[in-house]
This record gives structure tokens, sequence and C-alpha cells, in this order.
């Protein structure tokens, strides 16, 4: 799955996505219901394969998003910040598959009873707005606390680590830093540039005081960010000084005034390529890995 981006994921990159076998996600973020239909249309023109959409549900437009996907019968709906168990009746109606993505325990089992079909099971080595736990110590955790299938998401960008997220017990899983860097990813070029560039360290996660942190690449943002954690400044401030950031990076390309939301992996991002391109790689790599592992245990025998 490509995961559903505020500003990065568009229709464009969902479709291609798709197209290429994977599953697209559109990221809603808190764009109006209007641009979310229209994405969705661009997509049903690209492809016939299934899509989905990235809702988050504190959006002020969340109801208005949900009808729209009701009347277009989307495949299925990935959900952030928040309980979308008073959707679920009615997009089940129109067989809307609702996955939410946790970073607890506590949330997939309070998910789980709440009628969701899957989950997206995320790390703190995500790119975006991270929880506390690793993919590595939460992925297995949340498998074994739920009946319904877990995808793996957030530190995942080659096939070593998509055969990792295999036997934690994920049945599949999500990237969003890697699909940054798809060539039908219509970002600001200043930003597909960054995330080349970017070094194993050179993510960090702020905003903590806000209790909404975000993992992005060390910037002057970032630095004004830290100031304000400094300053024990009160969680409007940081609230202030957020608003609107993600945009100016992803759309202007300004890369140091603007939040450059990419995860841990970034540094793994080597080259601009297809979106059909990173899932063959991935895939053919995962074969090897697979194999040679099987060699390995075979040899301990
Ligand atoms: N996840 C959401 O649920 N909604 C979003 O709007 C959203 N925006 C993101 C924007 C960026 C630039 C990035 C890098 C991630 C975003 N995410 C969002 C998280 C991704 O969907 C995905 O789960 C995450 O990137 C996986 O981890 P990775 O970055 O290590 O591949």
């Amino acid at each position: 799955m490509q995961g559903g981006m505020a500003w990065v994921a568009t229709a464009e990159l969902a479709a291609a996505v798709s197209e290429a076998g994977g599953l697209g996600i559109v990221g809603a973020g808190q764009a109006p219901a209007e641009w979310v239909e229209n994405e969705i249309v661009k997509i049903k023109e690209r492809t016939s394969k299934p899509y989905g959409v990235n809702v988050m549900l504190m959006s002020p437009h969340v109801d208005d998003i949900i009808e729209v996907i009701i009347k277009h019968r989307v495949p299925l709906i990935t959900t952030g910040a928040g309980n979308p168990g008073k959707y679920i009746p009615r997009l089940k109606e129109v067989g809307t598959k609702v996955i939410p993505v946790v970073s607890s325990v506590a949330l997939a089992q309070r998910l789980e009873k709440s009628g969701v079909d899957a989950l997206i099971a995320e790390g703190m080595e995500s790119g975006g707005h991270v929880g506390e736990l690793t993919t590595m110590s939460l992925v297995p955790q949340i498998v074994d606390a739920v009946n319904i299938p877990v995808i793996a998401a957030g530190g995942i960008a080659d096939g070593r680590q998509f055969v990792a997220a295999l036997s934690l017990g994920a049945v599949g899983v999500q990237m969003g830093t890697r699909f940054m860097c798809a060539k039908e990813c219509v970002i600001h070029p200043n930003v597909k540039t960054a995330v080349l560039k970017a070094k194993d360290r050179d993510t960090v996660v702020t905003g903590r005081p806000t209790g909404h942190p975000v993992r992005c690449l060390k910037n002057k943002l970032v630095r004004k960010f830290d100031e304000l954690e400094r300053k024990a400044a009160p969680a409007e401030e940081f609230e202030k000084l957020g608003v609107g950031k993600l945009r100016l990076a992803m759309v202007e390309g300004d890369v140091e005034l603007g939040s450059v939301m990419a995860g841990q992996v970034a540094a793994m991002v080597c080259r601009e390529e297809t979106a059909s391109e990173i899932i063959q790689d991935i895939i053919m790599q995962a074969e090897k890995v697979f194999a040679n592992m099987n060699g390995r245990i075979q040899a301990g025998r």
C-alpha cells in the first residue's frame, strides 16, 4: 500500500501505484470534499484497479468527504486521528472497507470492536504524525492482540524490510517516504532533492508538547520548533508555527521554512523511479531475501 499523504498523495501517484499492482491511496488531509471528489474522478479515469482515500477524522470537512466516498463507492478508506466507528455502517452498505492507522495496542483493540476491516500498525520510524513505539515492537503486539489483518507501516522502503514486516505477522506493508520520490508524485522537486540527499540521522520528531508529534527532515522550521520547546512555549504557539507549513514545502518547495515530513528511511531513497519500478524492485529483492533466508535456515538444521 502507498500511504495516503496530505499534499503528496494525489490521484496521479495513487493511480500509478494501483496500476502497478500496489494499492494507491489519495491523502485527503484537510482538503475540502470537492478536491477529494475531483481526485477520485481522476483516479477512476486512470485505473480500474482498487484504490483508497485517507481520511483525517479531525478534518473540518470529514462529514462531506465521507458522503463523497459513499457516492463514489470508494473501495477502501484508511483513517487517522480518531475513531471512524460512526461512519462504518453506511460505508459497509456500499462495500467500502475501513482500515484505521494505529500506533498502540489499546486503540487497535478498540477499533476492532467498532467493526473495522483491518488495521495499519504504524511505527515511529515513519514520516508524518508518529506514535511512541517502533514498527519492530508494535506490529507483533498488535498482531497478537486482534483477529483482523494487520498491515505494517513505518521504516519500510525495500525488500528486506518488507520480508521483515511479513515475518512480524503483517499481511502487507504501507510505505510513504519511498513513494515521495516516485516519478508520478507531484510534490515540488526541491522536496524530492531533500529526500534523495537525506542521511540516516536527518529526520527528527518535533511538536511533542502539542500531543501530535511529527517526523520531518531537519531544517530552519525544525530549529524554530526546538526553540519553542526549550522555552516550554504553550501548545498554541507550536500549532501557530505549524499552520500551512506542509503545503509550503510540498507545493511551494520551501524546504527550509516548510515542513518536509519524511521517515527515517529517507536515507534509503536514492533515486527517482516510477511507482512500477519501486514495487518491482521491492518484490524482486524480497524474493531473493526470502530464498536466502530459507537456505540459511535449512543449513542450520
Ligand atoms: N498518514 C496519514 O494517515 N495521513 C496523512 O495525511 C499522512 N501524511 C503524510 C505526509 C508525508 C509527507 C509522509 C511522509 C507521511 C504521511 N503519512 C500520513 C504517513 C504515511 O501514510 C505512511 O503511513 C508512512 O509514511 C509510512 O512510513 P514511512 O514514511 O517510513 O514509509
